[in-house]
Parts: structure tokens; sequence; C-alpha cells
């Protein structure tokens, strides 16, 4: 690891600690370094409230060392004034001599605009130090400018031979089989926490009656997506009680939205999965949970639209049933939850 690396490194390790109150900013790091010693540190904490680099900069203490010093920033600094002024103009300002970017700002407001200006001013600028690492600090963010869409998690747990649910018995309502342990359980609830929005297909919207909150962590709940072409979701489902802002897709034009539960007419004839994205990305959704079932997540793995999978896979053995969703596992990384195998998957395409 070089030096610019170890400081870049540093830079992630501190926009860390603004994950989950930032949003729809970026996580960001900056540290300042004189003479191969930190001097000055800051991160991006909350939208509204200053960026990195002006924390980094307010923080050093005698400010004549800015003009030898390097600054070092996970993300360019930006050129806008959004709801803070520029931070390239600050460190114009300060004539701070060296400059150095893990990575580009994919917000089209400033895009390399922020790079250009410090390099106008005369500074050394430095860009794509752990550049991958900086990316994926914001992989939320970075996909939601670059894809105009959210960033896609798909969720599932299957039974050791592959079924996601035991098969019903004729004339019987499916009972519900847990396949996952109460830890398991928990960790989704986390997860539901982390992202912006959660989205189930109408069968397991109906079979399973879902809450999709997050009771066994804290933070926000997800905004409730739901897909309900022909409005056959019983009224009573959780789903509809209001308690969080919900988005149902429908095709029927009578239907009407209420409170926190807003119909949203897409065309069911043609493929919905980009009409659903184009809805989300409207509504400022950086990132979404895909928790079911078999058709939904499958309809998103065959279109090639994800970015990750997590699959827990349990002890238990179903024999029959809805079988899981197919999916090609490269890049994947196992860990265990006790006796539950978890699948990570990154999806680079
Ligand atoms: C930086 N440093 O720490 C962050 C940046 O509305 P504003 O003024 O907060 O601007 C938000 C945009 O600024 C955000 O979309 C992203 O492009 C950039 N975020 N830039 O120089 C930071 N958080
Ligand atoms: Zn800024």
């Amino acid at each position: 690891m070089n030096i610019h690396e170890k400081y870049i490194k540093r830079c992630i390790e501190l926009a860390k600690n603004g994950f989950g109150t930032t949003y729809p900013n970026p996580i960001v790091g900056s540290v300042i370094v004189y003479e191969d010693k930190i001097i000055g540190e800051g991160w991006h904490k909350k939208a509204g409230e200053p960026h990195a680099e002006v924390n980094a900069i307010r923080s050093v203490k005698d400010k004549s060392l800015l003009k030898k010093a390097t600054i070092y920033v996970s993300l360019e600094p930006c050129s806008h004034f959004g709801k803070t002024p520029p931070c390239c103009d600050l460190i114009i300002e300060h004539k701070i001599p060296n400059v150095v970017v893990g990575t580009v700002d994919p917000n089209e407001k400033v895009a390399g605009k922020g790079i250009k200006k410090i390099i106008e001013s005369g500074s050394n600028v430095i860009v794509g130090v752990l550049e991958n690492e900086c990316y994926e600090l914001n992989k939320r963010f970075f996909t939601f400018h670059n894809k105009k869409r959210p960033y896609i998690i798909l969720k599932w747990a299957e039974s050791h031979d592959g079924f996601l649910a035991p098969e019903k018995q004729p004339g019987q309502k499916r009972q519900p089989v847990w396949i996952t342990n109460p830890y398991s359980r928990q960790l989704v609830h986390k997860w539901r926490s982390e992202e912006q929005a959660i989205l189930v297909g109408t069968q397991t919207a109906i079979e399973d009656n879902p809450k999709l909150n997050i009771r066994d962590w804290s933070g926000n709940n997800p905004v409730r997506i739901v897909l309900d072409q022909s409005n056959r979701i019983p009224k009573y489902s959780f789903i509809f009680d209001n308690s969080v802002k919900t988005i149902v897709f429908t095709k029927s034009e009578t239907a009407l939205s209420k409170e926190n539960t807003i119909f949203e007419v897409i065309n069911f004839n043609q493929n919905i999965i980009p009409q659903i994205l184009a809805v989300l990305h409207q509504n400022q959704i950086q990132s979404i949970i895909i928790e079911g079932g078999s058709q939904t997540l499958q309809a998103f793995i065959d279109q090639n639209i994800w970015d990750e999978a997590r699959i827990f896979t349990g002890k238990i053995t179903f024999n029959k049933g809805i079988k899981a969703p197919l999916i090609e596992k490269k890049n994947a990384n196992k860990t265990y939850i006790q006796n539950d195998e978890l699948t990570h998957i990154r999806n680079y395409d």
C-alpha cells in the first residue's frame, strides 16, 4: 500500500461514520496531511450539513499549514451550490497545493467539474486512488446516478434441497415454515433498515401477508413496494395498513391513492421491471431489497437487473415445493450464521 492509498483508506474509514444518515448524499471522508502527518480529518455527517472537506479543513488548528498540505477525499470535491457551497472553491481559497481523490462524483451537477476547477487553479490533482473501494463505499449512490435506477439487492432463504417453501396440501392455506434461524432473521431486519425500499410480488403479498417493516432492528422502515396487477391483494393486508409509505404497482386506472399508500399505474403488457425502476428513480429511491417470491426474483435475475444477491440456505429439506430462483453463483462469498449458510453474490455486469 503506497502513501496515497494509506490516506484514502483513512478517508474511507471516516466516511463510514456517516452510514445511514447522509441520504440522499453519499458518505465521504477527508484527511489533510502535512509532512506525512494527519493535521485534519472530517466526514460528511448529514445531508444539508457541511461536506467532508469542510469539516476536515475546519479541524486544522494551524490554517497556515494548508498552503503546504495535501487534502485527501474519497469522492471528488463538489463544484455546485447545493444545500452547501462548492468544496472545490474552499480548497482553492485555502490554496491547498495537492489534492488526492478516490473517485469522480457521478452526480451530473459535479461529474469532473470539481476536479477541473482545482486543476485550473494550479493545484496538483491525483484521481483514482483505491477507486474500486471508494465506488463500493457508495454503491447505492453510484448505481442511482450512473444507471438511473436503485441499487438492487435480491434476498431469499432456501431449503437444503433448493425450495423456498414446501408443497401446499390441496385445499389448504400455505403454512409459513421458517428456513433460517432467529439470528439470520434479525440480520434481515438490519438489512431492511439499510435500504430505502423493499419489494415483494403479488403472490408473496397474498400468501404471506408480510409486514415488510423492521421489527427486530432500529432505524428507518423502507418504503414498501408491491406488485398488484389486478388488485388481488386483500385490502385488510398489513401492506395496506398505512403505517409505512407504500407504493402499489397496478394496471387499474380506478385505484385511488391515499395517505401513505400510493397506486402507480403501469403497463403490464410490457416489461414491467424498467417501468417500476423508472418510478423508483423519480421517487429518489437509491436502493431496494427484493424479498420474493420466486417469480419476481427470477424476473430480475433473467433480465440481469440486479446488483447483489444474499441467499440463506438452511438445514431443512422439503423434497417438493416452490423452487428457489436459479442464479449463477460467480463472485460468491460464503459465511455462516450458526447453521445457516449465507451466500453473497455481487453482480458487476
Ligand atoms: C463533496 N463532499 O462530503 C459530499 C459530496 O446538497 P449538497 O450541497 O449537500 O450537495 C450534495 C451533493 O454533493 C451530492 O449529491 C454529491 O454529488 C456531493 N457530495 N461532495 O465534495 C462531500 N457528501
Ligand atoms: Zn462538497
